[in-house]
């Protein structure tokens, strides 16, 4: 059985939901960043971390992408021209929306009191209304980032927006609003929000 570690106030979160989404068992230790049970497997004791037989997995898209490729949904075939624009989308939302939340993130909680430079949380807002209008013209008319089928961007793009809105960041454009709104539907993404939220 497949166990993820990491509280699921993390981007933890997206591997339970992808678990959800391949309607999987598995165990989940909610261990927070940098415990004990984190270090033991990652040494930056960053979560969150996937074992599989024995053998740990980290990095949240590696894990999610890891889950779509061996259990063959939600994502095309690797050395598929499909397979590279997913990825695309795939690197874009860990370089242009993750990186900018991330950043947020350490200047608000996570760096030391004395190195947070509360200074960099206007360009961050500036970078995610960059991010937001290319991401807007990318997604089109499309249902979910790659058409019809909802992909593994799809749920990295959708927590990273999520996380987001606690740094009270738009999403302007009515494709992405509504991208997000049928995203967020899907039962999966409501079981993970649920073992959040508890
Ligand atoms: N790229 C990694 C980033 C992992 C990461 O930064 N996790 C955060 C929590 S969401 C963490 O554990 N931070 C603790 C720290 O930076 O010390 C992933 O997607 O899993």
């Amino acid at each position: 059985m497949y166990k993820i570690i990491g509280s699921p106030k993390s981007r933890s979160f997206r591997a339970l939901w992808m678990l959800e989404e391949l309607g999987l068992e598995y165990e989940h230790i909610a261990a927070g960043p940098r415990s004990e049970e984190i270090l033991a497997i990652n040494p930056s004791g960053k979560v969150p971390a996937l074992l599989v037989n024995g053998e740990a997995i980290i990095d949240s898209t590696a894990i999610i992408q890891y889950l779509a490729d061996v259990h063959g949904q939600f994502t095309h075939e690797a050395g598929t021209i499909e397979r590279a624009k997913q990825d695309s989308f795939l690197h874009f939302a860990n370089d242009e929306l993750d990186s900018v939340c991330w950043v947020m993130a350490k200047h608000k909680f996570v760096l030391p009191k004395e190195l947070r430079v509360p200074a960099v949380f206007k360009s961050c807002e500036y970078d995610w209304n960059n991010a937001m209008k290319t991401f807007a013209k990318r997604l089109g008319d499309n249902e979910y980032v790659m058409g019809d089928q909802f992909t593994v961007p799809d749920i990295v793009i959708t927590h990273v927006a999520g996380w987001a809105s606690l740094y009270e960041f738009a999403t302007p454009d009515n494709n992405v609003k509504q991208y997000l709104e049928r995203v967020r539907s899907r039962p999966a993404f409501q079981k993970a929000t649920e073992i959040r939220d508890k």
